[in-house]
């Protein structure tokens, strides 16, 4: 066999021998990003339609952001939380700022932001609401994703996530996803929270009907609970506006954000709520080693200046209103359904066109990296930096795989 097509494979074997399987990827081994663009081993270069699940809507290994890793790397890493630097005040106060939340609870990964979410949530309800102990309950949706802990599974509704990994933690009520009646008949006195993405990713891309995030708000403020909204895929730029409870134009009371807030340099997360809620964390009853380290305060603010001052939220809106129309008009007769909010959109594939998978490899033949979700859905999601053109291409690929 040819010298370079080993390179592949031998990386392929390799880590099959030694990595546990709890991924099943494209054969592609990636050796190179920039931009929308990965390069493989073989040297064959893709454009990324994933982008790493939007944790780099900044586009991949972007300059500024490098740059500012680079700069921290000479200086300082880490310290804990246990003593004070001098890049998590800043960051503080500019995540604080650009998002119009009182305070912000830096974590490492997207699931902690999550398991601090609903530990915040959990002791407002006791604290402030006046929910007997143990009693809080959280109502969460079908079709969920918010991360693998053994808690943020045990409310999942995919087997694939969830089951034979229990037992699981009590207190969450599973209501259908967009079903405001149900939401309604699911709160009860012991109600602390509804916890939901205002766009679910994993399930597909799927946007729920108009007005259900302003439902869940005057059910909250009806009920004297709170709205909180994972926004870790969904935010930052993804839907065409900073945040997609933007959408409707309603406040949540808090979210959690990740991915991209790094611009995929680094795991960065955070919790982002007003006072009355972020005030029940006093000293000592929750933290994380890497929590807030000056390295990821550093990436995180280069990543947050790179959104902003390249508009690449404006660019999402615009670039995709013409994805969305393109999709629209796709030729072909495979497509059950198209949703697109931004640059961001899952395409339904009808039964008799097979699974997703399929195309994903066909697609990737023809130098386009995407993902299939449960099983008949293709989900875009480009860097933001994409350009028109790049899109028309891809598009032009996509409409070729589903001829
Ligand atoms: C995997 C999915 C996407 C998320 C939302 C929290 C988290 C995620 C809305 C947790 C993470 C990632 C995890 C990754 C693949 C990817 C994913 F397919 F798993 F569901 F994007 F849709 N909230 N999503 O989307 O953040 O702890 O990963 O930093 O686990 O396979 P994390």
């Amino acid at each position: 066999m040819p010298s370079d097509v080993l390179k592949s494979s031998q990386f392929i074997e390799q880590e099959s021998h030694y990595g546990a399987h709890n991924y099943h990827p494209l054969d592609v081994v990636c050796t190179k990003g920039e931009g929308v663009y990965l390069t493989d081993v073989e040297g064959k270069r893709y454009m990324d339609f994933l982008a790493a699940y939007s944790a780099v809507n900044q586009g991949h290994n972007h300059p500024r952001i490098g740059q500012a890793m680079i700069d921290q790397v000479q200086k300082l890493a880490l310290t804990s939380r246990a003593f004070r630097n001098d890049q998590f005040p800043p960051l503080l106060e500019k995540l604080c700022k650009l998002t119009g939340f009182e305070k912000a609870l830096l974590m490492n990964s997207g699931a902690e932001a999550v398991e601090t979410a609903i530990k915040g949530i959990r002791k407002w309800a006791y604290d402030v609401k006046g929910v007997a102990y143990p009693k809080a309950e959280i109502i969460v949706a079908e079709g969920n994703f918010h991360g693998r802990t053994t808690t943020l599974v045990g409310f999942s509704t995919d087997p694939d996530s969830q089951s034979r990994f229990g037992p699981f933690t009590p207190g969450f009520n599973i209501v259908p996803y967009g079903d405001l009646q149900a939401v309604a008949a699911a709160i009860t006195p012991n109600t602390a929270a509804i916890f939901m993405e205002p766009i679910q990713g994993e399930a597909g891309v799927v946007i729920p009907p108009h007005g259900f995030l302003k439902g869940l708000r005057a059910l909250a403020d009806k009920h004297k609970c709170l709205l909180v909204l994972d926004e870790i895929q969904s935010g930052l730029g993804r839907t065409g506006k900073l945040f997609a409870f933007e959408h409707e134009g309603i406040r949540p009371d808090g979210i959690t954000i990740g991915k991209a807030l790094s611009g995929g340099f680094y795991p960065v997360s955070a919790f982002l709520a007003s006072d009355a809620i972020m005030n029940v964390f006093t000293p000592g009853i929750h933290g994380s080693t890497y929590g807030g380290n000056p390295m990821a305060c550093a990436v995180a603010s280069a990543a947050l200046d790179v959104l902003m001052e390249e508009k690449l939220i404006e660019r999402a809106a615009e670039l995709g209103n013409h994805l969305q129309s393109r999709l629209e008009t796709l030729k072909t007769t495979k497509v059950a359904a198209v949703r697109c909010r931004g640059l961001w959109a899952g395409i339904d594939l009808k039964p008799e066109a097979g699974p997703a998978r399929p195309y994903c490899y066909a697609l990737k033949e023809r130098g386009m990296l995407c993902k299939d979700t449960h099983v008949q859905t293709i989900r875009l999601a480009p860097p933001l930096v994409i350009t028109r053109e790049q899109l028309d291409w891809a598009v032009d690929q996509l409409e070729a795989v589903l001829a």
